[in-house]
């Protein structure tokens, strides 16, 4: 086709991949060129990002792209920054959200503004590595104070490409520094924790530009210039969410790969106490849209077990754990215990023997616990965000690494009570993709990339299979 190329940079949390997007009128074609592991790096002073790494691999990626490129668009992981000096130099490396520095830290806050005012002004859930609870952390530290310049992370890469800054929106209201109403900072929070916004490059929307490639990056890529840089939704969910192939309005969707984050689609947060009590964000989506959702383990609970057993075959565990009998122990994979990296399989029993049930006894056992698990996880999301939002739905959207794990979505089927669709796998490179497009060709909106996702994309249906009270009688093991 005619249809110019848009490079996709997606990074996850488990690896970064630059795809290769074409958009036409009937057809949407996506290509991965290069893909390459995101593995953390413990230092002396904590649990820390390879970002040069993940540079060379953008730039790699690029290369591999090649020429005649319409655009390039960023998007990665939430919450995590890094800071420049006074010269644009970066200061040391990002740190890792699962670095343990904010320990603790979320109830200093609470005491200056108080956990229920926190959440009516920002409407963000509880998680220890919001970026206000980070920045909190690093009050007193060197590094914060030489700082004049606060990136996050895909606005880092972008000004590493372009040598311009900005913060882009969907990304920004993961910090816990925007008020999602007006979609603009929350003064008021960052006023009363002493948080200095002005260390926050201007905020940009996706589909704003976000300059070009440097000619020192066309050099080292071999690219003609010029090739523009577009902000997409830089929050890898928010893109993710963009991308979910939804026919109409009552659908919920659960992104799944590292995290699963699972929750609806509104058009205004949801702002609630007992909103908070259950602990759902409202984080921004494109075009005005509000995702207001839970964040569940993910396959985090997994990935952290297969690095303990020495990276058996993933699929041979997989075909393993399908044949042991379901539901026999269960956690509760939405507690923040199982965030830190490290002894996964021995925690997961542990967390089975205090609830009083059996302790898997084998890799293939601890799978089928973590699966089971997460489809219960997904469930209690799709229920509450339901009830919470006034809102129902009859379908559920799977995306994300996780649609390549028929059990997890069979079993997330039979736990909702309601079919399940699977598919983009590479939702987060799709979104990003079909923003860049819309911002270079004819403006087309949210429902109108939606109708080209499901011309386009191969999705999987898995009917509910049982009844549900089998799920809720798991649920009541761990209360
Ligand atoms: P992230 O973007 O957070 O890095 P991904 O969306 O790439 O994560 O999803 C990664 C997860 O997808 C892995 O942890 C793994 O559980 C799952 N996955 C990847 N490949 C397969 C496969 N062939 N079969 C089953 N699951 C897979
Ligand atoms: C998923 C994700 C998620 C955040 C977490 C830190 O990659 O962006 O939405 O909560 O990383």
């Amino acid at each position: 086709t005619g249809a110019r190329p848009y490079a996709a940079v997606d990074l996850g949390a488990s690896s970064g991949r630059v795809m290769v997007g074409r958009v036409g009128p009937d057809s949407l074609e996506l290509a991965e060129v290069h893909r390459f592991a995101n593995r953390p790096v413990r230092v002396p002073e904590g649990l820390r990002w390879d970002v040069l790494g993940l540079y060379a691999g953008v730039l790699e990626g690029l290369r591999k792209a090649g020429d005649g490129l319409a655009s390039v668009g960023i998007d990665s992981w939430a919450v995590d920054y890094g800071l420049l000096d006074a010269d644009g130099a970066l200061l040391g490396n990002p740190v890792h959200y699962r670095d343990r520095r904010t320990d603790g830290v979320a109830q200093k806050v609470w005491a200056r503004v108080p956990a229920g005012e926190l959440y009516a002004a920002t409407g963000l859930q509880y998680a220890p590595f919001n970026t206000l609870y980070q920045l909190t952390a690093a009050r007193s530290t060197a590094q914060l104070a030489q700082a004049r310049r606060l990136l996050l992370i895909p606005d880092l890469l972008a000004y590493w490409l372009t040598g311009e800054q900005g913060t882009e929106l969907t990304n920004a209201s993961t910090t816990q520094l925007l008020d999602p109403r007006t979609r603009d900072w929350s003064h008021g929070v960052a006023q009363r924790l002493g948080i200095d916004l002005s260390l926050f490059a201007p905020l940009r929307q996706p589909g704003d530009p976000a300059g070009e490639l440097r000619p020192e990056v066309l050099e080292e890529t071999g690219l003609a210039g010029p090739v523009p840089v577009t902000a997409v939704g830089s929050h890898d969910t928010a893109s993710a969410v963009a991308a979910v192939p939804a026919t109409g309005e009552r659908f919920a969707y659960i992104c799944t790969g590292t995290w699963s984050l699972a929750g609806l689609e509104l058009d205004a947060p949801v702002l609630t106490e007992e909103s908070r009590a259950a602990n759902f964000t409202n984080e921004l989506g494109l075009d005005g849209t509000v995702r207001y959702l839970r964040n569940i383990m993910g396959l985090w609970l997994l990935q952290e077990c297969v690095r303990t057993w020495g990276e058996p075959d993933l699929g041979a565990l997989l075909l393993e754990a399908a044949k042991v009998p379901a539901l026999r122990s269960v956690v509760d994979a939405g507690d923040a215990a199982f965030l830190a990296p490290g002894r996964m399989p021995e925690r997961i029993a542990e967390a089975c023997r205090v609830s009083g049930q059996p302790v898997p006894a084998s890799p293939a056992e601890t799978t089928r616990c973590i699966l089971d698990s997460l489809a219960l996880a997904h469930r209690r999301a799709v229920e509450d965000a339901q009830r919470l939002a006034g809102r129902s739905v009859d379908v559920v959207h799977i995306v994300g690494g996780g649609t390549r794990n028929a059990l997890l979505c069979q079993l997330t089927a039979d736990a909702c009570g309601l079919p399940v669709v699977s598919g983009p796998t590479e939702a987060a490179a799709l979104g990003n993709v079909l923003v860049q497009a819309r911002a270079h060709g004819p403006a087309g909106d949210l429902a109108g990339m939606r109708r080209l996702l499901t011309l386009t994309q191969l999705l999987t249906r898995y009917e509910p299979r049982g009844g549900t009270r089998r799920w809720e009688a798991a649920w009541a093991r761990l209360a």
